[in-house]
């Protein structure tokens, strides 16, 4: 009893001086550990008497629980200190970026399908419209029917779809999904943008990827008609390219608009002469629009006697195209930081 009534104050003072976490370890194993004196207690509580076995028991058990609690409290200590040091030692100086740029490491910059979202996004905000976003992953209501693409309509092969094994949900294969759920969630007036990625099981080549960008439009109302779309269409363009640029409008065929265009833009690759990009017909398209089917207002829980409106459908990797001359949308997505690092740093 008498050895274990100085062990706890034996321990307290060594405990004090302790620096280390493996100092705190080892005095640990030296009081508590299978060579320690507590140990040995326990080993000769055989030779003591009942009475003296169950006091002796409990007053060693007492003893184990306080040490173990103060070496974790201590291990706490010397560990946050040790973090504190250590934090101390590696500070990251973020204002060293010149530097670090002397170092030859290049800062981070946006990548470009980004820095033309981004203005596209803006402009249409300063034009009244909300930018909206949808999932990646979608169901057939929301990809095709409800955009008047029925089942059995040969129109769903115009989009070859990623499909999941369970055959009902779909990688979305444009951002007319987002009209969907948009015309939902408000009621006329609106307008609104719904940029992202979308994804089609198609053959690359200059001008195709499986994996591309869209950016939606939409405004719904009373009295929306062809000219507000084509005046809508044309200061996106010119905003854009900070030009003039020639467009055409021709019809287009798209089940979820009536009439429906698709506007396409003289190649600025090649200036319209032909080129791999334009497939050597000197225009792009670039942008298939048109006035909402009635079926599509309906679905969306818009009555289509009392309001109407247009849509349209951006490709924004192509745009991205045109406006920097690259002659391969395969570039944009190729992760070469030789490529990446032309385009605006922060
Ligand atoms: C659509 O996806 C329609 N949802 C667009 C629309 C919206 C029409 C609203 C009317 C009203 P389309 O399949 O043509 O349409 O694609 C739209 C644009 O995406 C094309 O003009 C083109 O710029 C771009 N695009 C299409 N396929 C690819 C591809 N594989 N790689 C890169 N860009 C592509």
């Amino acid at each position: 009893m008498q050895v274990l009534e100085s062990l706890l104050d034996n321990f307290k003072t060594e405990l004090n001086s302790i620096q280390k976490i493996a100092d705190l370890l080892n005095l640990k194993s030296k009081y508590i550990g299978k060579q320690g004196p507590l140990a040995d207690v326990m080993k000769n509580i055989k030779d003591a008497t009942p009475e003296e076995k169950r006091t002796l028991g409990s007053k060693a058990n007492e003893l184990k629980n306080t040490i173990e609690a103060l070496v974790s409290a201590k291990m706490l200590e010397l560990e946050t200190e040790e973090i504190n040091q250590s934090l101390l030692k590696n500070k990251v100086d973020f204002s060293l970026t010149d530097t670090v740029l002397d170092k030859g490491l290049q800062a981070a910059g946006l990548h470009p399908v980004t820095i033309i979202q981004q203005e596209i996004e803006d402009i249409f905000i300063s034009m009244g419209f909300e930018v909206l976003d949808g999932p990646h992953i979608e169901d057939e209501f929301h990809n095709f029917e409800a955009l008047n693409i029925p089942a059995t309509h040969p129109a769903r092969d115009m989009q070859d779809t990623f499909w999941f094994a369970d055959k009902k949900h779909l990688l979305r294969t444009h951002t007319s999904t987002i009209q969907v759920r948009g015309m939902k969630e408000r009621k006329p007036p609106f307008r609104f943008v719904g940029p992202g990625k979308v994804f089609r099981c198609e053959r690359t080549d200059a001008s195709h990827e499986m994996v591309f960008h869209q950016l939606e439009g939409m405004m719904v109302g009373e009295n929306v008609s062809v000219g507000n779309l084509i005046y809508f269409m044309k200061t996106l363009l010119t905003e854009i390219f900070k030009k003039e640029v020639e467009v055409r409008l021709r019809p287009g065929f798209f089940p979820f608009v009536e009439p429906g265009f698709e506007l396409d833009i003289k190649c600025l690759i090649c200036g319209g002469k032909g080129c791999s990009v334009c497939k050597h017909v000197g225009w792009v398209e670039l942008l298939p629009c048109g006035m909402v089917h009635p079926n599509v207002l309906k679905a969306g829980g818009i009555d289509p006697e009392k309001n109407n409106g247009f849509a349209f459908g951006l490709g924004l990797d192509r745009l991205v195209m045109m406006r920097y001359g690259i002659d391969d949308i395969r570039h944009l997505h190729s992760g070469d930081l030789r490529f990446n690092s032309q385009f605006k740093t922060f």
